[in-house]
């Protein structure tokens, strides 16, 4: 017997975010409230996304998830709780506004009752190494927006990716986003802003190389955690030195100045990592091949006599390299000069905007 009527489904994909001003500290970890601002660019969804189908239900006993192709535990998960539960009270206001409002209330489909099955798929490796809570959480709270048929705004939303995770705030919108740290104790002035569309900059490209696609030894969570606690480094990193670098960046990116932006990805880039040295015990995330390719990209910029290309690094060996399209066809040539692929590297490495993959 089908039950068409009765089924609702929806299917979103959210892509991946590249901090060019980290997130690291949370000063609420229940409400992931962060310690500072951060910026990202999202990147093209073509080539880092997640793709989630949410099913809603009467006949459904509970909710369930399949992350690429495994059901997990949702009652284990605190995130994915906080953050269904909150778009389920969002959907369950709206069916009683819709009811007050005079809606016959056989019009009014009582999805906030009824359960989920939740089916979410990155188009990455996993083993890769490259984030993707982020993704995850995006996908997942913007199909429960559009499954709901919720009336709040992308960055009322943000706020709901970001009980799942820090990072994922920022992937509710494309282009340049920045998060907002606030300084509310309830989290209501922490969401992303879209600061520019992708249309804004599109010779901005974006390169990503996986220096090794094992997985991390120190989660970001368990890391930032013992960075509060323990680096001095980092309570002046979040005194005086995110607060201008937000502003700086915001200026470089509203006026395309490829040189600023870069030389400040790279210094943020390199202070995080300082940061994580300067936690007790310290915190390592780049390895030889990171460390040899921040060298390669300072060679360039020497031999370019200007500012042509950053790198980036997160809670991992992996690099990102920004470079404006004309640069970046000639730093393609010279990594992959420096760094041959081995035979394991994946067919389906490509450029421009971009990902391409270079085995240890
Ligand atoms: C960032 N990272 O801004 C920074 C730079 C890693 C290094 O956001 O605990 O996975 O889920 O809020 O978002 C990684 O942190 O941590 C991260 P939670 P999340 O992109």
């Amino acid at each position: 017997r089908t039950r068409m009527s009765t089924m609702h489904e929806t299917t979103v994909t959210a892509p991946v975010n590249i901090a060019v001003i980290k997130y690291w500290g949370k000063r609420d970890s229940a409400l992931i409230l962060p310690t500072n601002s951060s910026l990202s660019v999202t990147l093209s969804q073509d080539h880092l996304s997640t793709r989630t189908t949410i099913r809603a239900s009467p006949d459904f006993p509970k909710d369930r998830l399949w992350l690429n192709g495994v059901e997990e535990d949702i009652a284990a998960s605190k995130r994915l709780i906080n953050s269904i539960t909150t778009a389920r009270n969002l959907r369950a206001a709206l069916e009683q506004k819709l009811q007050e409002d005079g809606t016959t209330a056989e019009t009014v489909v009582p999805l906030s009752k009824w359960s989920l099955h939740i089916c979410s798929e990155n188009n990455f490796p996993t083993a890769a190494g490259l984030a993707s809570s982020a993704s995850g959480y995006a996908a997942l709270v913007s199909a429960l927006g559009a499954l709901f048929n919720l009336p709040q705004s992308t960055s009322d939303l943000s706020r709901v990716a970001r009980v799942g995770s820090g990072s994922a705030c920022r992937s509710m919108f494309g282009g340049f986003v920045a998060w907002q740290a606030g300084v509310s104790d309830d989290g209501h002035d922490s969401f992303a802003v879209q600061v520019a569309d992708r249309q804004h900059w599109p010779e901005l490209q974006a390169l990503i190389l996986v220096a090794s696609d094992k997985k991390k030894a120190i989660s970001s969570t368990a890391g930032m955690q013992t960075t509060v606690e323990t680096s001095e480094l980092f309570a002046e990193r979040v005194r005086s030195v995110v607060p201008k670098r937000m502003e700086a960046m915001q200026r470089a990116i509203t006026e395309r100045d490829f040189a600023t932006f870069a030389e400040i990805t790279m210094r943020d880039s390199n202070q995080f990592h300082a940061v994580c040295l300067d936690t007790y015990p310290p915190i390592s995330y780049m390895n030889d091949i990171s460390r040899s390719i921040v060298s390669l990209v300072h060679a360039f910029n020497a031999a370019r006599g200007r500012v042509a290309a950053a790198y980036t690094y997160d809670a991992g060996p992996n690099a990102v390299i920004y470079a404006l399209k004309d640069d970046m066809r000639d730093l393609v040539e010279l990594v992959t000069y420096c760094f041959p692929r081995d035979e394991s590297t994946p067919p389906e490495a490509f450029y421009p905007d971009s990902f391409a993959i270079f085995d240890s």
